[in-house]
């Protein structure tokens, strides 16, 4: 397959040497009372790429594609939270703490799962993941390469932060990777932007960018 319209150049790719990524779409970044709206953030915007994330999601499992959903989760302990990450900024409410949606960026809590319009399927890889990148101390990179998987195409949130990292650590890893613009976003949409322009730039130094329209018709 081949999005001609992709950025800076047209993207190939094999559906079945390519996996969707969905990062952290998790009721913690995107609904009232989680990890995200601790910050201070207007979690409100991120709820607008949901339909468009749907779609896709959707298509690629009527495609039979690998599909790979990431969650920002700590272990009940905190024992791979680093008190560094813990203590950063003054939230507040800190991980691990009790919020309106259990606690805070635990794995198993309410507010930590993947929102319902996006729930994993059985046999769907889901990965708990204690850093921004996906990459980090989960054992994906094992996974994908059991299967075969070469191209990564990326959604979820937020756009700068997990999103981006995990870009990189995969493209760092190999991996030609293409992130879907309207199937993510940023608490702050002038980070999104600089995110997706300078991961097309330079020739696609970090990876390819395209929107869901260029893609669903590919996977009709
Ligand atoms: C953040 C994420 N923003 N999933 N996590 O802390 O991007």
């Amino acid at each position: 397959m081949q999005l001609t319209q992709a950025q800076p150049f047209p993207y190939n790719f094999e559906l079945k040497s390519s996996a969707l990524v969905i990062i952290d779409m998790q009721r913690d970044f995107i609904e009232p009372g989680g990890f995200g709206e601790t910050l201070g953030n207007d979690v409100s915007l991120l709820q607008a790429i949901v339909p468009a994330c749907q779609a896709v999601l959707e298509a690629w499992r009527r495609a039979r594609g690998l599909v790979v959903h990431t969650r920002e989760a700590h272990k009940a302990d905190l024992a791979d939270c680093p008190p560094a990450k813990r203590n950063r900024g003054n939230p507040a409410l800190r991980i691990g703490d009790r919020g309106a949606m259990g606690r805070i960026l635990i794995a198993g809590e309410p507010g930590n799962q993947i929102i319902a319009a996006l729930a994993p399927l059985p046999g769907e890889m889901a990965i708990d993941k204690p850093g921004k990148g996906a990459f980090y101390a989960t054992g994906l990179h094992e996974l994908l390469q059991q299967a075969g998987i070469t191209h990564l195409l990326f959604m979820g949130v937020t756009t700068e932060v997990c999103v981006q990292t995990s870009m990189r650590e995969a493209n760092d890893r190999g991996y030609d990777c293409l992130l879907l613009e309207d199937c993510t976003e940023s608490y702050f949409p002038a980070f999104k932007a600089a995110a997706v322009a300078m991961m097309r730039a330079q020739g696609a130094i970090v990876g390819w960018t395209a929107t869901s329209s260029h893609l669903l018709p590919a996977l009709a």
